[in-house]
C-alpha cells in the first residue's frame, strides 16, 4: 500500500501558522515524523490563504528536502503551482503529482499538462488523476468508471505506465446530506477500475475526507480504508500518525494476502507487498 502522510497541507492551522512566519522547524517535525510513521510519500499542499502559492509551493518542497528524502506528492490543482514545486524538488527517489481530473471547462488539456510534467520527471513520476471531468465530481458508480476509462486511455495512447497512474475515484464527507451512498459507489466503482487495464492503474483516495465533520474521525476513516483495501485500494492519503489507522491498513493488507504473516507484522509492516 502506497500512504501518502497528509499532514503537510495549508488546510492545517500549524502548516498555516509556519507559512505565514516561516517556521522551517514546524514543516521539518511533521516531515521527520511522518516518515517514521511510515509513509510512504509526503503530500504537499499550500492551502488557500498562502498569498504567493508557487514561493510557496517552492519553499515547502526546499524545506522538506533540507531534512529528510522521502519522496514528496505535489498537492495542488493548479499545474503551474505543481511546476514551482517540480522546480524545486529532488525527483531521484521518485515524485507523486496530486491531481488532474480528466478535463476542465477553463482547461481542456489539463491532463495532458500533467503527464507532461510527471513525464519529465523521468520513469519514478507519477501521477494520481481524479474521476472528475468538465461536469464535476460524479456522484454515480457509472460516470466515475467512465471517466477513468478515459484517463487510463488517454495515459496508454501516450505510452504512460499503468503503474505510473493513481486513479482517485474522490471520497465525500459521509456527513453531507444525501451523500451517504457515496462510500459503497466508491468501493464498487474501484472495483470495476481494477479491470480496466492489465496491468491495472493504482487505486487511490484521499481517506480524510470522509470523516469531515464527524465525531469519530478515526474510526470512519479506518473503517473505510479496511473495506476499500478488501475491494483492491492500493494507495491513500492518510493521516500516518494515526496508529491505529496504521494498524488497520497493515492487518487489511495481511488479510488480503499481500503482507506475510509473522508474530511481529505490525511492526515490520512498510507499506510493502511481500
Ligand atoms: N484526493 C487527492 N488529493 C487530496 C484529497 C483527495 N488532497 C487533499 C485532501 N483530499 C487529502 N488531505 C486531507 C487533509 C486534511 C483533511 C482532509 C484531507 C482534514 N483536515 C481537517 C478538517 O478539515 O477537518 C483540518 C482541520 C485541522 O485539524 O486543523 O480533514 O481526496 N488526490
Amino acid at each position: 500500500m502506497i500512504a501518502v502522510g497528509e499532514r503537510i497541507n495549508g488546510m492545517f492551522n500549524d502548516v498555516k501558522g509556519a507559512i505565514a512566519d516561516k517556521d522551517k522547524k514546524v514543516i521539518q517535525d511533521l516531515a521527520k515524523k511522518q516518515t517514521e510513521c511510515g509513509a510512504t510519500y509526503l503530500d504537499v499542499n499550500v492551502g488557500t490563504a498562502a498569498a504567493d502559492q508557487h514561493a510557496t509551493m517552492a519553499w515547502l518542497v526546499e524545506t522538506i528536502q533540507e531534512t529528510c528524502d522521502t519522496p514528496l506528492c505535489l498537492d495542488s490543482q493548479k499545474p503551474d503551482v505543481i511546476a514551482a514545486g517540480l522546480k524545486a524538488a529532488d525527483t531521484s527517489n521518485g515524485i507523486l503529482l496530486n491531481s488532474s481530473p480528466l478535463n476542465k471547462k477553463s482547461d481542456e488539456d489539463i491532463l495532458d499538462k500533467y503527464l507532461d510534467m510527471a513525464e519529465s520527471a523521468g520513469p519514478q513520476g507519477k501521477l494520481i488523476t481524479l474521476t472528475m471531468d468538465k461536469n464535476g465530481v460524479p456522484q454515480d458508480i457509472d460516470t466515475r468508471v467512465a471517466i477513468a476509462a478515459e484517463i487510463v486511455e488517454k495515459a496508454m495512447d501516450r505510452g504512460f505506465a499503468a503503474d505510473r497512474l493513481f486513479i482517485d475515484s474522490i471520497v465525500l464527507p459521509v456527513k453531507v446530506p444525501d451523500a451517504q451512498q457515496q462510500p459503497t459507489n466508491i468501493l464498487a466503482a474501484i472495483g470495476q477500475i481494477l479491470y480496466l487495464s492489465d496491468p491495472p492503474p493504482h487505486l487511490m483516495v484521499g481517506l480524510s475526507n470522509l470523516s469531515q465533520g464527524t465525531t469519530e474521525r478515526s474510526l470512519i476513516n479506518r473503517t473505510f480504508l479496511a473495506m476499500a483495501v478488501s475491494h483492491g485500494l492500493d494507495g491513500a492519503i492518510v493521516d500516518v500518525l494515526d496508529e491505529k489507522l496504521m494498524n488497520v491498513l497493515a492487518t487489511a493488507e495481511l488479510l488480503m494476502n499481500k503482507q506475510l504473516y509473522s508474530d511481529s507484522y505490525l511492526k515490520v509492516y512498510s507499506g510493502g507487498s511481500k
